[in-house]
């Protein structure tokens, strides 16, 4: 029922950083800098490629606590310039470089820790800078180890199927601990337009949607979890959560708590949980405000301390204009960022998701009017049979230039129901594999419609792996997501 998105975007310029981040030629260039200064110590690492690179900073405070700090630095190559960056405002002059805090990074006692990065270009060398200012003061503190992070696993080195995968169920042994898609990415954070993970190295995360778990509930369990990590090898359970229709107005805390344990059940397979706010009707997210500030001030702060969570503020806001979707996210944002400055959150689109087009815009409008904070993706959703190859074109241009989360999406109509479109799942799914564009299918349950992955009444057995339970559209998924993910390691 609710209309379909469609984004038509042009293919914006991967500047520098985006195109060469795209594969293989990088060497991790360990370059740690610290200094000497009972002020502050800075440790700058990259991973680097031809003509580009990711830095990381953390910036450690050891003297008093500061609110508000900025970080300088000089390139010691005329060719280094910082591209786009996050966590902090950038500016460059010559070689001279400063990094300005957030609002939500300013504060820092003494002894703590902040991270920053961004992404660069390089035309003759790219060696770290040597010596860094923090407030003025030249950093001379001891510094963290001056070699990169090992790896906590060694990359997968299966290589993908050659042949379709069985049809009974295959062993559900769990991943060893260490290689999990949370083990080995750690706290993801935005770089450029992508998704990176602790190495800063962009990253694809691939699974499902939870129907309203006012409905489905009886379909999120430990088998049902317990299959979507080790048969389907998914990488991320979305954690569909409506306001309305029975959903979170009529119950908020109980809605809260279901929704924490999902984030631990996800978490102990593995797994990020992507929170999504499931506003659908009323469209107009302002309606759900305070409602919002609520729910997340409670989720934030409860998994702060959490490395696997994503929070999607808005599912999808329709007849309402990009503007106030916007103010919307900047309301709500802050309240996140007070307990969990370090997490993603990911913004709905104008148009049920669409970046505006299935209302006759496009995402020129969020191009040129970005929601002001950092580490924020958009949204964008689709259902294959439906929208096709001018949505994908627009989100192929769309992908240049603002980091996408494809939050929501079906391989059928927009109406949840119909046949499976294969090939025009197959094109999707193919492009936003090519674009590292990370995605959740809708849905992981056995309700009775094209979209379920699971036939009906299988949630009432005990039985989720392998593909007798699953109908086509859960089998189609379950092959594309069940591949080797070989994330980057360093
Ligand atoms: C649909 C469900 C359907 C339910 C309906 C209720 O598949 O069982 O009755 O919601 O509102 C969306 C929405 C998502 C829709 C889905 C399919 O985010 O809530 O689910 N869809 O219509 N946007 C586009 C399609």
């Amino acid at each position: 029922m609710q209309k379909i998105p469609r984004p038509t975007r042009r293919h914006l310029l991967a500047a520098g950083a985006a195109a060469a981040l795209t594969i293989g030629a990088s060497a991790f260039l360990p370059v740690a800098n610290a200094m000497a200064a009972p002020g502050c110590a800075v440790t700058y690492t990259t991973s680097s490629w031809t003509g580009g690179f990711t830095a990381n900073i953390t910036i450690k405070n050891l003297g008093d606590a500061v609110n508000g700090w900025t970080l300088g630095f000089s390139f010691p190559d005329a060719g280094q310039r910082v591209g786009q960056g996050w966590s902090a405002t950038y500016q460059q002059s010559g070689q001279s470089v400063t990094a300005q805090s957030l609002s939500w990074n300013g504060s820092l006692a003494g002894g703590a820790s902040t991270t920053i990065g961004f992404n660069g270009s390089w035309a003759g060398s790219n060696p770290a800078p040597t010596s860094f200012t923090l407030n003025g003061t030249v950093c001379t503190g001891a510094t963290t180890p001056t070699t990169p992070p090992p790896p906590t696993t060694p990359p997968p080195t299966t290589p993908p199927p050659t042949t379709p995968p069985p049809t009974t169920p295959p062993p559900t042994t769990p991943p060893p601990a260490g290689q999990t898609p949370v083990a080995v990415n750690g706290q993801l954070r935005v770089c450029g337009v992508n998704l990176c993970n602790q190495y800063g190295r962009p990253i694809q995360l691939r699974g499902m949607s939870t129907h309203g778990l006012q409905w489905f509930a009886r379909c999120y369990n430990d088998a049902s979890l317990d299959a979507l990590a080790t048969d389907w090898r998914a990488d991320l359970l979305r954690i569909s959560m409506y306001v309305q229709e029975g959903g979170y107005e009529t119950d908020p805390s109980g809605f809260t708590d279901r929704v924490n344990t999902l984030v631990d059940e996800a978490g102990e397979r593995g797994l990020y949980a992507l929170i999504d706010f499931h506003t659908l009707t009323p469209g107009d997210p302002m309606y759900n405000l305070d409602r919002a500030k609520t729910f997340f001030a409670a989720v934030s702060a409860r998994n702060a301390n959490r490395n696997n969570v994503i929070y999607e503020i808005a599912n999808e806001p329709n007849g309402v204009s990009w503007q106030t979707i916007k103010n919307y996210a900047e309301q709500v944002i802050p309240v996140i960022r007070a307990n969990d400055p370090d997490a993603i959150v990911v913004v709905g689109t104008r148009g049920w998701s669409s970046l505006g087009v299935s209302e006759g815009g496009n995402s020129t409008e969020v191009i040129n009017n970005p929601v002001n904070a950092s580490n924020v993706m958009y949204a964008f959703h689709f259902y294959a049979a439906s929208h096709k190859d001018n949505y994908r074109a627009e989100v192929e241009r769309a992908a240049a230039r603002l980091p996408l989360f494809v939050t929501e999406f079906g391989t059928v109509t927009y109406t949840g129901g119909g046949a499976v479109d294969a090939g025009s799942s197959t094109a999707w799914l193919d492009l936003l594999d090519r674009l590292k564009i990370s995605y959740a299918n809708w849905t992981y349950s056995d309700a009775d419609e094209g979209s379920a992955a699971f036939r009906p009444g299988t949630c009432y057995g005990g039985t989720y792996a392998g593909t007798g339970v699953l109908t086509e559209s859960g089998v189609f998924m379950r092959n594309r997501i069940r591949t080797p993910d070989n994330f980057p390691t360093s």
